[in-house]
């Protein structure tokens, strides 16, 4: 071998080696293997975090930033479980480009095991309140906690000491995992209520500290309702779309109440890809409408256990009703 050929071979072997590096941990923190540029250079592309696995998104608009919130998917590849042991937060005043903020970790809730499932922030006179789901220490069964912050990237910490709702106090299924995925709502009244569910759809009240129920747990009969409840509002109608059948599609029930009756009216989005979850969040954001969700989309790894946040449009029809969800691998534009 000539010696000029050795250099060539070893710098080829470098520039191999630094591409790698570029494509699977640009920033020294990257998990996903993503190449999900997109193909429309004036749209933020799908999904809208590649350097990590998030799944479950909430979000929050407060003084015109969106404020989203995931869960962390950090199952190892070639596993099949979910394996979550924090929530992240990111933040955003144009639904393009995303800004990580610290990580809230599921040993804040000290009564609690792990499993950071799906959750939910929303303000109330100021204060940021975390609803969380998660695996609990002493009572079998998931439990939704509440965390607090005075900023809506935190630092929160457990507002309570103790779970919210327990697996013992609802009896409506014999599956240990029926409460969770926590979505709450203040209504126009200032009235907060909190909805939840696997299997069973639930809701109750909450006292205005919103750390304690207010009054008894009721439910509400969806065609086939999984999981991952969301309300919102807009005009006089009430949303709410949930996870629907298994794998999961969305769908969604519209009422003139909040305490109903929901009249079921249609799937709002199909099954998402390489994901048997479809868990939505819907918000409004300088005057456009959002529908945000994950899929497994991301190569090589992306899974069912391994989820990325997406976001698209969400349009509605002059009845009130909404449009079907297109997913886009495009994403949305960024807003000014
Ligand atoms: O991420 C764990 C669970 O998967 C969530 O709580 C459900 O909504 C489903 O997405």
């Amino acid at each position: 071998m000539t010696h000029k050929f050795r250099m060539m071979t070893m710098l080829s072997f470098i520039a191999t080696a630094l591409m790698l590096l570029g494509s699977c941990n640009p920033s020294g923190k990257t998990e996903s293997n993503a190449d999900t540029t997109s193909s429309d250079p004036h749209k933020a592309g799908n999904p809208v975090i590649t350097h990590k696995y998030t799944a479950d998104p909430a979000a929050l608009v407060y003084n015109d930033t969106v404020y989203l919130y995931a869960g962390h998917d950090q199952c190892p590849p070639n596993r099949n479980h979910y394996e979550m042991h924090e929530w992240l937060v990111f933040s955003s005043t144009d639904m393009a480009n995303w800004t990580e903020h610290e990580p809230f970790p599921v040993s804040a809730f000290e009564w609690a095991i792990d499993d950071a499932w799906a959750a939910h922030t929303i303000e109330r006179d100021g204060k940021f309140y975390w609803y969380v789901t998660v695996s609990h220490k002493n009572i079998h069964g998931k439990a939704i906690g509440v965390a607090v912050a005075d900023h809506p990237a935190g630092p929160f910490k457990d507002a309570i000491g103790e779970a919210l709702i327990t697996n013992d106090m609802t009896h409506h299924t014999d599956i240990s995992w029926d409460d969770i995925d926590p979505a709450v709502f203040i209504d126009d009244d200032g009235q907060a209520y909190i909805f939840w569910g696997n299997t069973v759809l639930k809701y109750a009240k909450l006292k205005d500290n919103m750390i304690e129920l207010d009054g008894p747990i009721k439910t509400i009969d969806l065609p086939f309702f999984t999981e991952a409840p969301w309300i919102h509002k807009r005009g006089d109608y009430y949303y709410l779309s949930y996870a629907y059948q298994f794998p999961e599609k969305t769908a969604y029930a519209m009422s003139k109440s909040i305490e109903g009756p929901w009249e079921y009216k249609d799937i709002l989005n199909e099954v998402a890809g390489n994901s048997n979850t479809n868990h939505q969040a819907i918000i409004k954001y300088k005057n456009k409408w959002y529908f945000i969700y994950h899929n497994g989309s991301i190569p090589t790894a992306g899974s069912s256990y391994r989820r990325s946040v997406c976001i698209d449009r969400l349009h509605y029809n002059a009845d009130g009703t909404l449009k079907r969800v297109i997913m886009t691998t495009e994403g949305v534009e960024a807003v000014k």
